[in-house]
C-alpha cells in the first residue's frame, strides 16, 4: 500500500510567505486528509504527532499520546536537548511546519531518540535543518530497534536544498521496531552556511497488527448477539453450539486485515467488522479448542499470528468447571428475565429467553465437567461464583 505523507513541496519561484501560506495550506488539506482517513473505517494502523497540544516551550523528555500510542521524545546527548516551540520560531515556517515542533536548544549536534509503546512497522518524520541557501544539504540518518536489537537504517538528503528546507525522514521494516534514533550524518558536502542541527514535526507511524480480542459470538432469537470475551484463554463457553457444536471465534485486530489466512483447525473467513476475523469451530461438550491464526495479513502487508483457547461445557453457566446444582439455581434464578449482557450464559440454548428448556437443559447435562486445559481430568475445586 502506498502512503501518502511524503510530500515535495517546491516554492523557489514564490516571495517567502506566500510560499509558506501556499505550502501551509497544501500541507494542512493533505494533513486534513490523512486525519479523516485515519477517523474513518481505517482503524488505529497510523498515528500521527505533530506537537500541537505539546505544552509550548517545554524541554524533553515529554510523552505524547494519539490514538492509543505513547511516544517517549527525548535528548541522546548528555548536557544538549530539544524542546517544545512554535513552528515559526525563527519567524518564519518551514514548508509543511505548523503548530508546534520539536526545536534544538543549542546549536550542537543532538541527537532525537523517540520510543514508543507499539511495536511499529513504519516511521516517517519531518525535518528542517539549519542551512543558508547552501548548495547541497545535510544526510540526516533515522536508525530503528526493537529493544536494544538493531532492525535497520536508512538517511536522506533533500533536493533541491534551500533555507531551512525540509525533507521526510523514513524507515519501515517486516521486522517490527519500537525505538528510533534520529541523527545528523553528515553535513552538506560542497559545504556553505550551516549548522548541525534540525527541528522536527509530523511523526507518522504504523502500527504492527495486533491481536485485541476474541470472542464466542452467538445469536440469542430476537435478544441479539452476545459475545464472551475469551482473550484470556480461561473461558468456558456454557451456550450450546448450533449444528454440529459449532461455534464462532471473532478475532479482533488493531489494524484492518487484508487477509485472514488460515486457521490450524475450523473455517476461517474475513469479517464482520473489517479488522476481524471470524473461525467457526466444532467443539464438541466437555473440551478444549484452540485456534492459531497463521498469515494474518494486515492493509499495510504487514503478516501476524494469533491464537485463543476456549474450553465448552454446556450448562455450566457459572464458570467453574462443572455442571451441578450451582448451575441450575442460577439458571432458575434468571428464568423469565430478559436476556442481557449479565445473564446470556443462562440462556444456555441460545433462543433468547431464559425459561424452563434451559433449567431442564442444565439438568440433564449434571454430573459433566471440563477437564483442566492439558490434563485428562480436574479436582472438584471451586472457583468463586460469579
Ligand atoms: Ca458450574
Ligand atoms: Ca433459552
Amino acid at each position: 500500500m502506498m502512503h501518502c505523507w511524503q510530500v515535495t513541496i517546491s516554492c523557489q519561484a514564490a516571495p517567502s510567505d506566500v510560499c509558506n501560506m501556499k505550502t501551509s495550506l497544501a500541507f494542512n488539506s493533505i494533513v486534513l486528509a490523512l486525519v479523516s482517513w485515519l477517523s474513518g473505517d481505517v482503524k488505529g494502523q497510523t498515528v500521527f504527532f505533530n506537537f500541537d497540544n505539546a505544552p509550548l516551550y517545554s524541554t524533553l523528555p515529554i510523552d505524547q499520546t494519539m490514538s492509543g500510542v505513547t511516544a517517549h521524545f527525548s535528548s541522546g546527548s548528555i548536557g544538549y536537548n530539544y524542546s517544545i516551540q512554535r513552528a515559526d520560531v525563527l519567524g518564519f515556517t518551514p514548508a509543511g511546519f505548523s503548530g508546534n515542533c520539536i526545536y534544538p536548544n543549542q546549536v550542537y549536534l543532538c541527537d532525537l531518540l523517540i520510543s514508543f509503546d507499539h511495536a511499529l512497522t513504519a516511521i516517517s518524520l519531518m525535518y528542517s535543518p539549519e542551512e543558508y541557501a547552501t548548495d547541497s544539504s545535510c544526510t540526516m540518518r533515522i536508525t530503528a530497534y526493537l529493544g536494544t536489537t538493531y532492525v535497520g537504517t536508512n538517511t536522506f538528503t533533500i533536493a533541491p536544498p534551500g533555507t531551512w528546507p525540509v525533507g521526510t525522514l523514513s524507515f519501515h521494516s517486516a521486522q517490527p521496531f519500537d525505538n528510533v534514533i534520529v541523527h545528523y550524518d553528515a553535513p552538506p558536502i560542497t559545504g556553505g552556511d550551516y549548522g548541525p542541527i534540525f527541528m522536527v514535526d509530523n511523526v507518522l507511524v504504523t502500527e504492527v497488527p495486533a491481536l485485541t480480542r476474541v470472542v464466542s459470538r452467538m445469536m440469542h432469537g430476537s435478544a441479539g448477539t452476545f459475545d464472551l470475551d475469551i482473550t484470556a484463554g480461561n473461558a468456558i463457553e456454557c451456550r450450546r453450539g448450533s449444528l454440529n457444536n459449532a461455534y464462532t471465534l471473532v478475532f479482533g485486530f488493531s489494524n484492518d486485515i487484508a487477509s485472514c489466512g488460515t486457521a490450524s483447525t475450523g473455517i476461517v473467513a474475513a469479517g464482520p467488522g473489517p479488522n476481524e476475523c471470524s473461525v467457526v469451530v466444532n467443539v464438541p461438550t466437555g473440551q478444549h479448542v484452540t485456534v492459531q491464526l497463521s498469515n494474518v495479513t494486515d492493509v499495510n502487508a504487514i503478516t501476524t499470528t494469533a491464537s485463543a483457547m476456549m474450553g465448552v461445557l454446556v450448562a455450566d453457566t457459572n464458570w467453574d468447571g462443572f455442571v451441578d446444582a450451582i448451575d441450575t439455581s442460577q439458571t432458575k434464578s434468571q428464568s423469565g428475565n430478559a436476556v442481557t449482557q449479565s445473564n446470556f450464559r443462562e440462556d444456555v440454548n441460545a433462543d433468547g429467553f431464559i425459561d424452563a428448556i434451559d433449567v431442564a437443559l442444565v439438568k440433564s447435562r449434571s454430573g459433566t465437567s471440563l477437564p483442566v486445559a492439558g490434563s485428562a481430568s480436574r479436582s472438584h475445586q471451586r472457583f468463586p461464583a460469579r
